[in-house]
């Protein structure tokens, strides 16, 4: 039984204003982490569900993709944001067919993500039909066989297959195949909103769009960059890999806008000191940037290495390396020289000083990694900048040798393994060919609809069917207002998830919710017993993940099975993949992996083995470049940064510490200080100031966007309050997804088609 019953929705009158921390972690995150737990499932389940996380035997936590170590594992492997994940996922309220019955969709429709999740977990199949005001039971045959008509009545490209990237690799490879036999690469993700552009600027420059590094990598590394990241909140697993870089004598540098608490002092729970005293100071530097002024800082820092170089030459660049593995030297230098340091300064913010000190740090560093998440990632230049990283880390040779190299840290725990599987708009061929040997299908190969290009769709009305495995679409997305009016306009929605969302109460004509099982869950109704499923991390390993907690229902389905259900009634029993052998014995699932996918040779086997095993990673493990030209790319990227005209400031949405991305776990953003509202924007005194506005002050948020005929269009979230915030000057900053409605849905990065959730021009009424 749940031990504490759901909490109010939120109050935003309730806010509470405290100081800004400089110190993450400790004792109290841990206390934190047991509270929730307990409070959502009770003392056992608590116990027994932290205990196997992350641990060999266990489950992935399905907090973040940060990887775990390979050697000895320490008794408590997670993080209070893991515990939090867990919890959620763990707790025994449950979303039944009386609370539906109870709740029609015009009161759940009143309701916020974070009283939709608090009521706990899914139990039951259950539709709305067409005109209908509540959801009501379905059996499991006929939800997919209403999934069958409506598919099989339509041209495959007008349905969509969306994905989170929680889902385990299994599920994946089954969830694509079935797409691409039914006939469409309709396969959009949260990836689109997240690394697109780690991926579009990596494969272009070094053929690959993974991280090149491992932990071991970080904890020698000499010098560290977190550029764009909060890894206190998002990753606060990372903060021990970066004490141990600290204790071998490595120097940590943070490139942000917010002097976030993780990135200047971390307490390590698990070690004396950190319970004791204030722990370890994280970044010996922080650069305080101006939002999207990262490729002019990456310009900057690439034409100082080359002047040193000048002056010292032979000293700096990496002759050797340059001349066998890289392209564009000559190109780049010539470019280099035209740097106008005016521009840098005004969009950066920093002083030239500050700019010149890491460049000598990383002229005197033998080896250096450069780690970002989506402060780089969602920006119109955002694949630029991240080519420029790239470029600034070629000259120096930092990729392929201990210690070094790039590492986009990801969001969601399998979301690389996700892409690796095929979840994608556009797989290239080769992966296609081999899925059509294999299984004797053929895949379409025109390219399908990415998240932005779904939005699209859904406006003029060509998406009739969506599936969704697993995430909440329609509060992730950009330009909220649009895009549930485009959700109105489907024929069916269809959601595989384990918990109450947005997405639910904001649905197609009729819509299926089909509860399924979670990572913490045990799946054994197969046949040959038990089942396990498989994960890959941020730094490309890949292990198995098996839930042990029983099921809050007997419905509830594997992921694998719901897809394998699903294919068979929309293809039919002589279709040539065996969907209902490989619903029984995941197993067969992972030796069509293998025959498919590169490097998951021998996967059965080798993903018994205790610690998994690491794909391969060409320019990691030889130096050796997936491009055209067989070589590395520097590639040359032209000097731009965010405008932003008078009176106006730029806004970055991101998330607090107590949500998991649209799932809201609590209301305390513990260390910003901010607590039991979120409906906030942070802004820099003196913009405050200069704008005539005042700290605490009820405004409207208004965002402004070019409307195509010389005027701007306007979007507008209504009573925030604002909270004076030591931010860099023109920055400010407000919590996703309630920002999302201010985003609009053309506002995308070049190249990766990423909405640009990091750089929205607003200006700030009082309301
Ligand atoms: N607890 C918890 N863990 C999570 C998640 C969660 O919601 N909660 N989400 C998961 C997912 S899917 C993801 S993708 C990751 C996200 O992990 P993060 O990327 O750390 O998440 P955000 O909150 O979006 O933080 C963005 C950071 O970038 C900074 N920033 C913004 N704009 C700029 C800029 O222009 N330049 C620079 N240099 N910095 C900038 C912001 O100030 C902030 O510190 O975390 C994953 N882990
Ligand atoms: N403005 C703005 N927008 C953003 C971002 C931003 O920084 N700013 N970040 C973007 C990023 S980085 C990402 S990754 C996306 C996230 O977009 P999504 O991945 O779509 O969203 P989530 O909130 O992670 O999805 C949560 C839901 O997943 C379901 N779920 C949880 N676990 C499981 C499971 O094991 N199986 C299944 N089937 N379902 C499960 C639950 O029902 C839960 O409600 O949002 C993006 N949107
Ligand atoms: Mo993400």
């Amino acid at each position: 039984m749940a031990r504490k019953a759901p909490k109010a929705d939120i109050n935003e009158a309730n806010l509470v204003i405290g100081p800004v921390q400089d110190h993450a972690a400790g004792l109290k995150a841990v206390g934190v982490a047991l509270k929730r737990g307990v409070e959502e499932s009770g003392v056992v389940r608590t116990a027994r569900s932290l205990a196997r996380l992350n641990h060999r035997g266990g489950f992935d936590c399905p907090g973040c993709a940060w990887p775990d170590p390979m050697g000895v594992r320490r008794p408590a492997e997670f993080c209070e944001n893991g515990a939090k994940a867990v919890a959620e996922e763990a707790t025994l309220r449950t979303v039944t067919p009386q609370f539906f019955a109870q709740h029609s969709l015009a009161d759940l429709e009143t309701k916020t993500d974070y009283w939709l999740g608090q009521q706990g977990r899914l139990t039951h199949p259950m539709v709305l039909r067409s005109g209908g005001t509540h959801y009501e039971p379905i059996s499991w045959h006929d939800a997919c066989e209403l999934v069958a008509e409506n598919l099989n009545r339509i041209s495959p490209d007008r349905a969509v297959f969306y994905t989170s990237g929680r889902t385990s690799n299994e599920a994946a490879f089954l969830y694509q195949l079935f797409a691409r036999s039914y006939g469409t690469n309709n396969l959009p993700d949260c990836s689109n909103m997240c690394h697109e552009s780690s991926g579009s600027a990596l494969s272009e420059t070094i053929g690959i769009g993974k991280g090149s590094v491992s932990l071991e990598d970080i904890h020698q590394a000499d010098l560290v960059l977190v550029v764009g990241q909060n890894p206190g909140t998002n990753h606060p697993r990372m903060l021990t890999a970066l004490t141990e870089t600290k204790s071998h004598g490595g120097h940590i540098v943070a490139v942000n806008p917010l002097p976030e608490a993780g990135l200047m002092n971390f307490s390590d729970p698990q070690t004396p000191s950190g319970i004791i005293g204030r722990g370890v100071k994280i970044a010996d530097d922080f650069l305080q940037i101006k939002i999207g002024g990262d490729l002019a800082l990456f310009k900057a820092l690439g034409t100082l290495i080359l002047q040193a170089e000048k002056a010292s030459p032979g000293t700096v660049l990496d002759h050797d390396f340059l001349t066998q593995h890289v392209n564009g030297l000559a190109e780049y230098a010539h470019d280099a020289e035209q740097l106008d340091w005016d521009d840098v300064i005004t969009a950066t913010g920093l002083k030239r000083e500050e700019i010149e000190a890491l460049a000598a740090r990383m002229v005197s560093a033998s080896s250096i990694i450069v780690c970002w998440a989506m402060g780089l990632t969602q920006h119109k230049h955002s694949v630029p900048t991240l080519r420029e990283i790239m470029n600034v880390l070629l000259l120096r040779g930092m990729i392929g040798k201990p210690g070094a190299g790039v590492c986009p840290v990801r969001g969601h725990s399998n979301v690389q393994g996700d892409r690796t599987m095929g979840i994608w708009e556009q797989m290239p061929e080769k992966f296609l060919a081999a899925l059509d040997s294999e299984f004797g299908i053929s895949s379409p190969r025109k390219h399908g609809l990415d998240t932005v290009d779904t939005l699209r769709g859904m406006a003029h009305g060509n998406v009739d069917v969506f599936v969704s495995m697993g995430g909440n679409f329609v509060a992730a997305t950009p330009d909220t207002a649009a895009t549930e009016v485009g959700m109105r306009k489907i024929g069916l929605t269809v959601q595989i998830s384990t918990k109450l969302n947005r997405s639910h109460v904001v649905h197609g004509l009729q819509a299926l919710i089909l509860p399924t099982l979670g990572r913490s869950d045990k799946d054994d109704q197969h046949t040959s017993g038990a089942q396990f499923v498989t994960v890959e991390d941020s730094m490309s390993a890949v292990h198995s993940s098996r839930g042990r907690l029983a099921p809050v229902s007997d419905c509830l389905l594997a992921e694998p099975v719901i897809i394998t259900r699903l294919a068979q009634a929309v293809l039919g029993t002589d279709h040539p993949v065996d969907w209902a052998a490989m619903e029984q014995d995941y197993d067969l699932i992972r030796d069509h992996i293998a025959a498919v996918v590169t490097g998951f040779d021998d996967f059965n086997t080798r993903v018994r083995d205790k610690n998994g095993f690491v794909l391969p990673h060409p320019p990691r493990d030889s130096r050796s470049f997936n491009t055209a030209s067989g070589k590395a790319e520097l590639v040359l990227n032209e000097l731009s940064w965010p405008k932003v005209p008078a009176g106006r400031l730029l806004l970055q949405s991101l998330r607090s510490h107590d949500q998991y991305n649209t799932t809201i776990y609590g209301l305390d953003d513990r260390y910003r200080g901010i607590k039991d509202a979120r409906k906030v924007i942070m802004i820099n005194p003196d913009d405050v100031a200069e704008l005539g506005l005042r700290d605490r002050q009820l405004v409207n948020i208004i965002s402004e966007w070019p409307d195509g005929k010389g005027g701007m269009q306007e979007r507008w979230a209504k009573d925030f309050r604002i909270v004076v915030y030591p931010t860099s000057r023109g920055s400010a900053a407000a919590y996703y997804p309630e920002a999302n409605v201010l985003i609009p849905t053309d506002s995308v990065a070049d190249t990766s088609n990423t909405p640009t959730s990091k750089s929205v021009v607003i200006r700030v009424e009082a309301a």
